[in-house]
């Protein structure tokens, strides 16, 4: 039985168009800069928010109405929410899906038993894959949700949970694989503190760094070629997340020699609970070679916590669109809508529309982004604003042919340094204005 029998498949239908279930900007095959929207975009449907979210919050449980059980139930129950969330994912033309482990499939009262729930959920969804056409664009373990992680995962004060949590992502990553998974994230759930007075952070971040050394070596040894993804979060639910932004996580890799086996996975919302906005993060990522995958959504600015809301601002969307492909497009990655509709707009079509207007959003994004770097008036400026180093003495000290003493000698001479010119943001904002409208 359809889950969703009212709803066609989605159409492109040009800027024009006043259906609510059609797309205005996305047209999958339309060609920008050389390759398909499609190609740029790599639109990825997740499983948690997307099928398995009930719309809870702290004041009451969840009340979406969905074609299929929300609740876990039976791994009978599983397999057919998950030729639902195919419907579904089929009809509004996404490449791509993700999950976690537990999102799929239910747990069992034992390691065995979810483990064995996980592979009946796992050969259905590979032949929906095989029958759509639909690609994994990455797979993750859930280590935050059972009371077992309550002081984390990898960073527990329980090495029992430490190795459950290893036994877990070991499982998902040979499900990951099976699945032809392109990638596969870590995101900290609990791994942070709430109180430094029962905390040893050395020791924990070196657990951390120990488990991610064994998901390499295990990858290796499966033969997973996946890319390998940290996601960066400041808080919630602990204080602290030790992946607090992209620069902490840059570090975290180098000084534990992980930085050759993971790139990352940004996060609007994480961007601005770490009091960043999303484009600098892209770029603090992509100027150190670590961009890897993004998880579009937005935050509230009037709520202030992670509400991961479905992407509209075109400011948001152009941003990302400007620095991801400054920094040569998604090789592994895509754009994974890592966002939930509001606990009010409880209705299955509601779905849709969310879908949709982040689909369109980052499609708008992507054209006006593409529309700005053809004038080249921006990177124009950036490259003017910086000409001093070019040539003469600036050329000199970035091939390193300066020191303090000559670059006194210098100075001594002229006396003063050339006079600064204007960064103009008033004019480049009116510039990037003038693509938007
Ligand atoms: C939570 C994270 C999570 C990851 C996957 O805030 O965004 O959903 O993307 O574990
Ligand atoms: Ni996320
Ligand atoms: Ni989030």
């Amino acid at each position: 039985m359809p889950a969703f029998p009212d709803v066609q498949k989605i159409r492109y239908e040009g800027p024009r168009s006043k259906n609510l279930l059609a797309f205005r900007h996305y047209n999958a095959d339309e060609v920008v800069e050389g390759k398909t929207m499609r190609d740029h975009l790599r639109f990825s449907v997740v499983y948690w928010h997307t099928f398995r979210g009930a719309g809870a919050d702290p004041f009451g449980p969840g009340c979406a109405v969905r074609p299929w059980k929300l609740s876990d139930g039976t791994v009978g129950d599983a397999i057919e929410r998950a030729g639902m969330a195919f419907e579904f994912i089929e009809k509004l033309g996404a490449p791509y899906y993700a999950f976690h482990d537990r999102d799929v499939a239910p747990e069992g009262a034992n390691l065995a038993e979810s483990n064995k729930n996980l592979d009946a959920v796992a050969k259905v969804l590979k032949e929906h894959q095989d029958r759509t056409g639909i690609k994994l664009l990455w797979g993750t373990a859930n280590l935050f949700s059972n009371p077992r992680y309550v002081h984390g995962a990898a960073t527990s004060c329980n090495a029992d949970v430490f190795a459950f949590a290893a036994a877990q992502v070991k499982k998902a990553l040979e499900v990951t694989k099976e699945l032809g998974g392109e990638g596969y994230t870590f995101w900290g759930g609990r791994e942070g503190y709430q109180n430094l007075y029962n905390t040893d952070m050395k020791r924990e971040l070196d657990h951390l760094a120990k488990f991610l050394h064994m998901a390499v070596d295990y990858a290796k040894e499966i033969g997973f070629t996946g890319q390998f993804y940290i996601e960066p979060k400041p808080k919630e639910p602990t204080k602290h997340q030790y992946d607090s932004d992209a620069a902490a996580c840059i570090n975290f890799l180098r000084a534990y020699g992980l930085e050759k086996h993971l790139k990352l996975n940004l996060e609007t919302n994480h961007a601005t609970l770490a009091g960043h906005s999303m484009m600098h993060e892209m770029e603090t990522a992509g100027s150190q070679g670590y961009l890897g995958s993004i998880d579009a959504n937005t935050g509230d600015e009037l709520l202030g916590w992670d509400t991961d809301q479905f992407p509209t601002n075109l400011y948001l969307t152009t941003q990302c669109m400007l620095s991801l492909m400054k920094y040569g497009g998604f090789k592994t990655g895509g754009v994974n809508f890592d966002a939930k509709v509001r606990r009010e707009s409880f209705e299955p079509v509601d779905l849709f529309h969310a879908h949709i207007g982040g689909m369109d959003a980052f499609a708008a994004g992507l054209k006006i982004a593409a529309a700005i770097r053809a004038e080249g008036e921006l990177a124009k400026f950036v490259q003017d604003r910086y000409r001093s180093w070019d040539t003469g003495i600036g050329a000199e000290i970035e091939s390193g042919k300066q020191s303090f003493k000559s670059l006194e000698a210098y100075m001594l001479k002229q006396g003063e340094a050339a006079a600064c010119t204007s960064g103009r943001q008033e004019m480049l904002e009116n510039l990037v204005n003038r693509y938007l409208y």
